[in-house]
């Protein structure tokens, strides 16, 4: 274990997400935080998940518990304090995702059960533990989809997206999307495996004010991008549909939702 000093950069409040940072999250679904978890840490626990006999689905906490580090780093929990609240909890369920070399690409799905609420109530925290190039078969995203709905079926039969991202992530990232936003792994065309661990954390208590850095004078004009960003093409409609969901998911966020 290394040793946790009691300094600020220690401590999750000094790395709670920002009014701008929270708006981006609720427009695109994803927030990407780059730790400084050292090097010889992804490393170990690489190598501890590449010899393992099978994988411990949701066991993978005790067979590998180095992992307690990564979701206990302040950045992580100042990122997930920010969206889920301070009581925040992780989830029971947690899964290391292997992408072996040579892998096809996985169909788009959404991993929530569609549970008809605009509210941030379940992330996906996805930790990479080595660095994932384009090549390295890394999770792609549609921003902006988690407020979407759409049957597994029909959303399997799409293949690319315009606007489509591939996470390709420093080792030590640990990316946090909304639960429903439609993602799927690609092809690994690399030359290793590429793992992604990727726990569950659930919002236990509403909001009752906001839980991140907010700062109501300059809120007002980050949350003006609520009501006219577009993130990438979609139509009249749709843009119409998911303004108002954000608006209702920044209300929640900040405690006023009845
Ligand atoms: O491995 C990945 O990048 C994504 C895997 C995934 O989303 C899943 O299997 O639910
Ligand atoms: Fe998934």
């Amino acid at each position: 274990m290394t040793e946790v000093k009691n300094e600020p950069e220690n401590n999750p409040s000094s790395h709670l997400l920002t009014d701008q940072e929270v708006v981006t999250f609720i427009t695109h679904g994803y927030h990407i935080v780059e730790t400084d978890i050292p090097e010889a840490l992804n490393q170990a626990i690489y190598d501890e998940i590449s010899q393992l006999k099978s994988n411990p689905g949701d066991g993978i906490l005790d067979a590998v518990p180095k992992l307690y580090q990564i979701y206990d780093h302040p950045s992580v929990k100042g990122a997930l304090i920010s969206l889920l609240g301070e009581s925040y909890q992780m989830s029971g369920h947690r899964h290391c995702h292997i992408n072996p070399v040579g892998s096809r690409s996985q169909s788009w799905h959404q991993d929530g059960v569609n549970q008809r609420h605009h509210q941030i109530r379940t992330v996906l925290a996805m930790y990479y533990p080595q660095d994932v190039s384009s090549d390295l078969g890394p999770t792609m995203v549609v921003p902006g989809t988690h407020f979407r709905n759409a049957p597994t079926d029909q959303m399997a039969t799409y293949t690319n997206f315009r606007d489509q991202v591939a996470l390709t992530v420093k080792a030590g990232t640990v990316a946090i999307n909304h639960y429903d936003i439609w993602h799927a792994a690609s092809r690994n065309k690399g030359d290793r495996t590429r793992y992604m661990l990727k726990f569950l954390f659930n919002r236990t208590s509403e909001p009752t004010k906001p839980s991140w850095n907010h700062d109501p004078k300059t809120a007002e004009i980050e949350a003006g991008r609520l009501g006219s960003e577009r993130v990438g093409i979609c139509s009249q409609s749709d843009h119409y549909k998911e303004r108002g969901l954000r608006r209702q998911m920044w209300q929640h966020l900040l405690g006023r939702s009845s």
